[in-house]
């Protein structure tokens, strides 16, 4: 067996493991974060669920951290008192981006993890089977241990060879996704092994696993071993380790290999992870900002490198420098190995350990501008300045350009300096800011002004008769969804006053239209809802009254999302009949319990008076929570 399946069979509840097969697995532990928490915890309590049923559920507060009034606030003092109240840890604002602290604090190998953040995979760097999702399958993990699932198939990633000094973990990945693209990873566990997995930290494993999530994949995984061991035991946590590998000559439904010391440095240009490139394809162009942060490229190891690559040099007078360190624990090995010092001087903006820029809460670029950031998305739009281009780069090329004010492709010549670098081998404990459930007793769930209900879908009956009110591309993002960025988080959880910016990046009118045609249905291209797990992008054009999403193929976890929001999620059987539709087509579903039943039907455009074939899978499950309009529907129905 290879390593995924393993972890799959350790944890299977129900359902047989062929690829595609639908399963339930137990849960060992969930994540939350405050951007996608307020909902889920939201959830958790319209689900009636007492305390957890999980080893380890932790809230983490990180996404909405500029409080610029009291929404950010409200949702954080809502967030810890839910969580405390049904005996979830609290990782408090300050304390660092989930992924990074779920991996230095509480992952532990072989264990199951699934998080309402699509990044939730980083904890594969530890031999996890961590898995993103809504913040509704979260709740459910939470309130019975249990996730449904389809079985992925499993591509068997090799590397061989080892990594030349200026190229880093971010290179691996952005040659994944050049090779395999943004739905390469749909329906599939990225599992990396062979002789080259030796010479990767757990930081770097991390950051693999972590963009593993650009691919569509369900999750990524890297076995645990030495390496890993090292790292625990570095977090004061060797009893927590476990070795867990693929069997020898364990197969795999797919495979490709990498060789580490062919690689050079890559960057991903705009406006898609995949759209990678050679750095030195680049190199020259000049740049206005670099950001170094977020989950993807944010320990100690990226920081290290960075801080003896900015030493004794200073950033271009034209350039923005800013950099967010994953953690309060990579924040204090920093300053206590005087890394801080060497950045600081260097003339970088130290920001607050949190997702930051990442997530457009601040650090906008300028009109135009050229940024080069170590992040894992530059989805249009997302750093908040739409006419600004972002590249993903390694945190090398992010120093070197920094300095030269032009974008840089790193020589080895230029990094000789990352030779002597070393990770500690006791990195500094302090869980000051994390709250232990079992030091409360009864708390009181705080609940401010900004925390409105979230919406409901209605179940199934008669037809659904509905006017085409966008018609998108492929690769449609959740960013352009439910668009993030600071205006906006902080209603994360206000779904009425989101759903007015529902798809605003694709086309301004759409909420508005729908709104006044009293409902609708979306077209769209391949891989729609590609991006985050955030199920708002499914609350929102709930809220608006969108019954069905048609759409050539789905990204995994916002078809789900729909699902849980009773919205109609449907396939066009042929392609080509996307042409066909118009915005403003009337479309009827004579009858969509019989749709969602045979998993196969018909579509009439009343407009054009054709008709057009969908397809419409569902397992058991789905169906039944589709005709009863959402899952809390079924759930309240149950009780
Ligand atoms: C992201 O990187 O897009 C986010 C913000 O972390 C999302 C979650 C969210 O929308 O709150 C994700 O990746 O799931
Ligand atoms: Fe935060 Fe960015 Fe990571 Fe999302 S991708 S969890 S916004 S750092």
């Amino acid at each position: 067996m290879n390593l995924t399946q393993k972890l799959f069979k350790s944890h299977l509840v129900s359902g047989e493991l062929t690829a595609g097969a639908p399963i339930v697995i137990s849960v060992d532990q969930t994540l939350t974060q405050d951007s996608t928490g307020t909902m889920a915890y939201l959830q958790l309590e319209a689900l009636g669920a007492g305390r957890v049923k999980t080893k380890r559920s932790v809230a983490y507060i990180d996404h909405n951290m500029l409080q610029s009034g009291f929404e950010n606030a409200d949702d954080h003092a809502y967030i810890q008192s839910v969580a405390l109240a049904h005996g979830v840890f609290v990782s408090k604002p300050g304390n660092g981006i989930c992924h990074q602290v779920h991996l230095e604090r509480f992952g532990i190998p072989g264990q199951s993890l699934v998080g309402s953040d699509s990044h939730t995979p980083t904890g594969g760097g530890i031999g996890m089977l961590a898995i993103g999702a809504g913040g509704l399958d979260v709740a459910l993990a939470m309130a019975d241990g249990t996730l449904n699932i389809s079985m992925p198939r499993v591509v068997g990633v090799e590397l061989v060879g080892r990594l030349k000094r200026n190229v880093t973990a971010k290179d691996i990945i952005l040659e994944v996704l050049r090779r395999l693209s943004v739905k390469g990873g749909v329906g599939k566990v990225m599992e990396y092994f062979g002789e080259g997995v030796n010479s990767l930290s757990v930081p770097e494993r991390a950051t693999v696993t972590n963009m593993g999530a650009e691919l569509g994949a369900t999750t990524s995984v890297f076995p645990s071993d030495a390496r890993t061991k090292e790292f625990l035991t570095a977090q004061g946590r060797a009893d927590d380790y476990i070795p867990l590998c693929a069997d020898e000559n364990a197969s795999y439904d797919e495979r490709i290999t990498v060789d580490l010391s062919a690689l050079e440095p890559l960057c991903a240009k705009p406006h898609m992870p995949d759209n990678v490139a050679k750095a030195s394809e680049l190199a020259g162009t000049k740049i206005d900002q670099v950001c170094i942060g977020s989950c993807t490229d944010s320990s100690l190891l990226t920081m290290l490198k960075v801080a003896a690559l900015l030493d004794g040099k200073r950033v271009h007078p034209d350039v923005s420098l800013t950099v967010n360190p994953g953690s309060r624990q990579v924040l204090t090995m920093m300053s206590r190995l005087g890394a801080l010092d060497k950045i600081l001087d260097s003339g970088a903006r130290v920001l607050e350990c949190a997702c930051g820029p990442c997530i457009g809460m601040g650090q906008s670029p300028k009109t135009d501008a050229v940024s080069l950031r170590t992040f894992n998305r530059n989805f249009y739009a997302r750093s908040g300045t739409k006419s600004a281009s972002v590249y993903l780069v390694s945190p090398i090329t992010a120093a070197l350009s920094a300095v030269a004010g032009v974008f840089v492709s790193p020589t080895e010549d230029e990094c000789k300096r990352l030779d002597s670098i070393e990770l500690p081998e006791r990195f500094d404990i302090n869980d000051n800011l994390i709250l232990d459930p079992a030091d409360f007793g009864d708390v009181a769930i705080v609940r401010g002004p900004n925390i409105k209900p979230f919406p409901v879908g209605v179940p199934l009956d008669g037809k659904i008769t509905a006017e085409v009110t966008v018609k998108t591309g492929d690769n449609i993002t959740t960013d352009d969804i439910m668009p993030s960025n600071a205006k906006l988080l902080p209603y994360r959880s206000n779904i009425p006053y989101l759903a007015k910016f529902c798809l605003s990046t694709v086309d301004p009118d759409f909420a508005e239209r729908t709104e006044k045609a009293g409902g609708g249905i979306i077209i769209g291209g391949e891989n729609y809802g590609q991006g985050s797990s955030r199920e708002h992008a499914a609350l929102a054009p709930c809220k608006l009254g969108i019954r069905a999403v048609i759409v050539k193929s789905f990204a995994r976890m916002h078809r789900d999302n729909l699902i849980n929001s009773g919205i109609i999620p449907l396939v066009f059987e042929k392609v080509d009949d996307y042409d066909g539709i118009t915005l403003g087509d009337k479309l009827e579903i004579q009858d969509p319990v019989a749709l969602v039943e045979n998993g196969r039907g018909t579509v009439r455009n009343v407009t054009s008076g054709k008709s057009f074939g969908v397809r419409a899978e569902f397992t058991e499950r789905q169906k039944n929570i589709l005709k009863a309009g959402g899952t809390v529907n079924l759930y309240k129905n149950a009780k």
